[in-house]
């Protein structure tokens, strides 16, 4: 799984662009053999959601099976290679046919998969390529949610998330060519003593003698190593630091004699990550995270792949005094990842196990008593571990060797009021450890009603993160007095447990209707907002344990339609073209003052 690169021995096309796309909303393609060619088709981009496109509701709702195709040369001079199409994401799961023959099947919409396409190709002529995909949400799927069938016949989405249910081919499609037994993957673990690193690494190659070197950005060796696996010294080392990242370029060859059977480079940055009592350690030295939950998304791509919202976005995050975020509720493009190593951000990497509470509004109803028993059912104890087993197992591989990812988010406000949430949690933490080379910290996103008294599965997390509303779910307006006795009184509870772990305010916000001014504040005003956020930081600042605050969310997003939500949901500290609310500068201002290892 690694990055697509190109290199002496790597050649990439990329097959992007308008591609034919055609709905199947009663699921007869594969019977009338569309899997061979579609006719009655409409241009379509890729990558993007196909959603936002659309002047009728219908098609921006569409629920169910649908196709894309594009057609492509490969040319002749890849014969003797591995000739592989890889899709960056394909929402929800993916058929994928050339020339008419089944290729590969995927399931999870977020992450990358391969798959070789060497028998199905016709050298130097047309190829054609068709995926069957299908977008509806189940108890067993990441993220869950269900698919309700409508009196006239049309699918809905009824996601238990608060995101629009974004979909299609999301992320590039690339064709690759390897060399037949080349490289296969990577992975390095850090370790700093004094001025210098030791990389240790381990590689995945076919035949062939292995040399490995790590250049800086002058282009000069600063450690050399060979075979499979061995250590780096790097003498003057220079540390991958928050906001002030330094990345080396690894470069591997896999030789035969004088011959170079494959070369891949990436860049790399060198830095350790720890959890030591309450404190989060990047080269040993403490760090407060500030920043973000956000999400993936932009005006009319929806979900999809936008290199110009990314920069955008990491300007602002930037400019407002920023050094994290969550990437929720779902695995982000790699080049997003890419940025942040680039930019010294860190991040919490989160795999799509969002819903597992079911609710279609379990932002509000994670507030009051109702337990859905989301973990007792039998599918989630089989289907659904088996999806998120398999998604994990693929994030990790996909972005194990980035310096920007500190902790693997494993779930998002999940039901963990029931005992049968217990084992569930066991196996995905476990799993989680032996997957990852350098055993990063496990966490997950603990929902308003997961306290300290209720919560069966805190344990299992090696940093707390916190989503909590109070003040906005939880008694809002003039009840706030109420709602910061609340939180303390929790917070209260959660330092009496003593857990010596380090706490994160992973969600906390206040929709917000940008330009709606009002004095005295009522809700949804950006008077509010300000009000709302100053509660939180005092609370914050109250307790020594709690090391982070992610404000939800990033900038304003959309989300499926409903009472609650006025055009999407409003907490962004940005509008969702990216322009500030009030509150942003309320968080510069802080964030800009808070030192790096604030409270340790
Ligand atoms: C939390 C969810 C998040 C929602 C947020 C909200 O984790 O996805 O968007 O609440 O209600 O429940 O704004």
């Amino acid at each position: 799984m690694l990055y697509p690169v190109v290199s002496r021995t790597r050649r990439i096309f990329d097959i992007c662009g308008i591609w034919k796309f055609k709905f199947d909303p009663e699921g007869k393609g594969l019977s009338e053999n569309w899997h061979s060619g579609l006719k009655d088709t409409v241009p379509m981009v890729v990558p993007a959601s196909f959603n936002d496109f659309f002047t009728d509701k219908y098609s921006r709702e569409y629920t169910g099976d649908f196709w894309y195709e594009t057609d492509f040369i490969v040319p002749e001079e890849w014969k003797g290679k591995n000739v592989a199409v890889r899709f960056d994401a394909a929402t929800h799961r993916a058929e994928v046919y050339v020339n008419g023959v089944f290729i590969t099947k995927h399931e999870g919409g977020f992450l990358p998969f391969t798959a070789n396409i060497n028998d199905a190709v016709k050298w130097n002529e047309k190829n054609k390529i068709v995926v069957h995909m299908n977008n509806e949400l189940s108890y067993e799927t990441l993220p869950a949610g269900t698919t309700k069938v409508l009196k006239n016949g049309v699918k809905m989405s009824k996601p238990f998330f608060d995101f629009f249910n974004y979909s299609g081919l999301q992320r590039p499609v690339r064709l690759i060519a390897t060399p037949k037994e080349g490289i296969c993957s990577y992975s390095l673990v850090h370790r700093i003593d004094g001025s210098t690193a030791f990389t240790d690494y381990e590689i995945k190659a076919g035949s062939g003698d292995l040399e490995v070197t790590l250049l800086d950005d002058d282009g000069n060796t600063a450690a050399e190593g060979s075979g499979a696996s061995g250590t780096l010294e790097i003498k003057n080392a220079k540390l991958w630091e928050v906001l002030n990242p330094y990345l080396y370029t690894l470069r591997i060859r896999l030789k035969s004699g004088a011959e170079i059977i494959d070369e891949y480079s990436e860049a790399v940055g060198i830095r350790t990550i720890e959890v030591k009592g309450t404190d989060i350690l990047v080269n040993g030295k403490p760090v407060y995270l500030k920043g973000f939950g956000k999400h993936e998304e932009s005006a009319l791509y929806g979900r999809g792949y936008n290199p110009a919202a990314i920069k955008r976005d990491f300007e602002l995050m930037k400019w407002i005094g920023a050094n994290s975020f969550r990437t929720a509720h779902y695995p982000y493009s790699e080049e997003i990842l890419q940025m942040a190593d680039r930019e010294g951000f860190l991040v919490i990497d989160e795999v799509a196990a969002v819903g597992f509470f079911e609710s279609i509004m379990n932002f509000l109803e994670a507030s009051s008593k109702k337990t859905t028993g989301f973990f007792t059912r039998s599918e989630v104890q089989t289907k659904t571990k088996e999806n998120h087993k398999a998604a994990l197992k693929e994030l990790i591989e996909r972005d194990k060797n980035h310096a920007c990812v500190i902790a693997w988010s494993l779930m998002n406000e999940p039901e963990t009021t029931n005992e049968a949430a217990v084992p569930y949690f066991k196996e995905i933490f476990d799993y989680a450890a032996e997957l990852d080379p350098q055993k990063r910290p496990r966490t997950f996103a603990l929902i308003m009603n997961s306290t300290p008294d209720k919560c069966f599965c805190y344990q299992f997390a090696d940093i707390i993160c916190l989503n909590r509303y109070y003040g906005w779910y939880h008694m809002g307006g003039y009840e706030i007095t109420d709602a910061k006795e609340d939180f303390i009184a929790e917070m209260n509870a959660w330092k009496e447990k003593n857990l010596n772990k380090p706490f994160i305010f992973s969600e906390f916000g206040a929709d917000t209707m940008p330009g709606l001014h009002k004095l005295p504040s009522v809700m949804w005003s950006e008077e509010y907002q300000r009000e709302y956020l100053k509660m939180q930081f005092d609370v914050f600042d109250a307790y020594d344990f709690v090391k982070g605050e992610q404000v939800w969310n990033f900038a304003d997003f959309q989300t499926t339609e409903g009472i609650m939500r006025v055009d999407g949901n409003k907490k962004g500290i940005f509008t969702r073209d990216r322009q500030p609310k009030e509150a942003a500068y309320m968080f510069k201002e802080r964030w800009e003052a808070l030192p790096r290892e604030y409270k340790s």
